[in-house]
């Protein structure tokens, strides 16, 4: 029987490449973000790949929503093996003393208490089966500061720390933690940062080569497919013209 992967945000980006990449290489699996009309899109190609799929419409900020999606779930649907914790943004660039509050809302409560929802209502149907392995989206903001990254980078901190914290707790029950910290990856990523400035979008790219999605996808089913007594715990993955968060070499 196939292994079953959860990927949240898999509407775009990162998540939809890796959902994709999991039927290829095996999975079946469990799509959610709350675009649902993508996520009905995406559920026919992974069709096509041969492998089956759930597709789940919900917001992750709304703990309600998440605790119901998951207790409903049916049959093989709760054996799940890999919980990929994609589901994230950046709202804004101001700093701090001009921050919106609203976007400061948004970001924690998606990349920091969204994660921590689906985690928690999750983490115990692997804990009754001894096996599983939770693949947490940090950043390389939740390693370094930058201009205009205060709050985000204040909530991939959080998610790294969450990675550590989730690999003490899980030690015991055989649970795999994989924190995966990328540097620029061209998706929908700026363009929601910016709020839909798709020409403020464009210019963070300008110049470089970003990381795609199936870059971070492909690192991601690496990660899920090591034999069970290997964990890779952390993988900080740059595009070459990127040093760090704020050196990047432009043409
Ligand atoms: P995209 O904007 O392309 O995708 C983000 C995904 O998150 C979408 O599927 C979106 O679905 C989902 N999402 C956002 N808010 C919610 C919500 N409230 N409830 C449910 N789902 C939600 O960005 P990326 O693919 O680039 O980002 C994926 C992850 O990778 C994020 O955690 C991001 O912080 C991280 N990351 C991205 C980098 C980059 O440069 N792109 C670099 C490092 C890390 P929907 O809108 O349908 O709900
Ligand atoms: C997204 C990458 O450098 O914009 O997490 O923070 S960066």
């Amino acid at each position: 029987m196939n292994k079953i992967a959860l990927i949240t945000g898999a509407t775009s980006g990162i998540g939809q490449a890796t959902a994709l990449k999991a039927a290829e290489a095996g999975f079946d699996v469990i799509i959610t973000g709350r675009r649902n009309d993508r996520l009905q899109e995406l559920a026919e190609s992974i069709c096509q790949k041969g492998a089956d799929v759930l597709p789940l419409a919900f917001d992750i900020r709304q703990s309600g929503e998440v605790e119901t999606a998951i207790r409903n779930l049916g049959g093989k649907w709760r054996d799940i093996s890999v919980l990929v914790n994609n589901a994230g943004l950046a709202v804004g660039v101001a700093p701090i003393q001009e921050g919106v509050l609203d976007d400061w809302e948004r970001m924690i409560d998606t990349n920091v208490k969204g994660l921590l929802y689906i985690t928690r209502a999750v983490a115990p149907l692997m804990i009754a089966r001894n096996t599983g392995h939770i693949v947490n989206l940090a950043s390389i903001a939740g390693k370094e500061v930058y201009p205009g990254g205060n709050v985000y980078c204040a909530t991939k901190h959080a998610v790294d720390a969450l990675s550590r914290a989730m690999r003490t707790d899980m030690l015991k029950h055989h649970i795999k933690v994989t924190n995966i910290a990328p540097g620029m990856v061209e998706t929908e990523f700026s363009i929601v940062r910016y709020k839909g400035d798709k020409e403020a979008a464009d210019k963070v790219y300008q110049g470089m080569t970003p990381l795609t999605n199936e870059d971070i996808a492909e690192t991601i089913i690496f990660a899920i497919t090591r034999p069970a007594h290997v964990c890779l715990n952390d993988i900080v993955i740059m595009p070459t013209a990127q040093a760090n968060s704020r050196d990047v070499d432009r043409k």
